[in-house]
């Protein structure tokens, strides 16, 4: 059971993007957990025999949320035992603390899980490193990737300063830039680093 943490602020696409990859994992026959923190403008109403849907909403203070998606992982698994599980991370969590939670209480045979895939809003992001909040540059710091969505909506040269100040934070974190409205962009390429 590999478990792969998104991240990113309320609006950077999390959900969609998760929805796009169950879609994707379950085309090519595997089974997927979607554990669900935070309640959003897109809903997930795909449960199946193949995606199994937890809602793991709390008031998002810091020690009951990483309870709630342990617990949400054990329960899942003793009733389904997905291959890939997609944790939504809302913004103040503490990835560092809740892998070493998970780590800790979850125990299923080849548990791996990932550093959190960090999802930035093309349209709200701030290059500028002065005004972005600690929480989000210690998450960015502790990710495997950073996702620039939303580039739709965007002018094509808001893009660049946008990676720079991503590798100022993060010296050479992977970063794929998409549309997952139009389906445009890196997405072949992130599917391709999560597999
Ligand atoms: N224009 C545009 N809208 C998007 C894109 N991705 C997501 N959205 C929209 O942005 C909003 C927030 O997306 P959601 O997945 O709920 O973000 P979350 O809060 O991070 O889970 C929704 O209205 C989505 O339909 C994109 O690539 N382009
Ligand atoms: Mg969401």
């Amino acid at each position: 059971m590999k478990i792969i943490m998104i991240g990113g602020i309320r609006g950077s696409g999390k959900t969609s993007l998760i929805r796009r990859l169950a879609e994707h994992f379950t085309g090519r026959g595997l089974k997927v957990g979607i554990i669900v923190t935070e309640l959003g403008e897109v809903e997930y109403n795909e449960s199946s025999d193949k995606v199994f849907v937890k809602h793991a909403v709390s008031d998002c203070v810091s020690c009951t949320f990483r309870y709630d998606v342990v617990h949400a992982l054990i329960d899942m698994s003793n009733a389904f035992v997905p291959d890939i599980v997609f944790v939504e991370i809302a913004g103040i969590a503490f990835p560092g603390r809740l892998e070493e939670d998970i780590k800790e209480h979850v125990d299923v045979a080849g548990l791996e899980i990932m550093p959190v895939i960090y999802m930035v809003d093309a349209v709200e992001f701030m290059p500028d490193t002065e005004k972005i909040p600690k929480f989000i540059i210690d998450q960015i710091t502790s990710a495997a990737a950073a996702c620039i969505n939303r580039i739709d909506l965007v002018e094509g040269e808001k893009i660049e300063p946008i990676k720079y100040v991503l590798e100022e934070i993060k010296p050479s974190i992977p970063i794929f830039c998409f549309s997952l409205k139009l389906n445009k962009g890196d997405l072949d390429d992130l599917i391709q680093f999560l597999s």
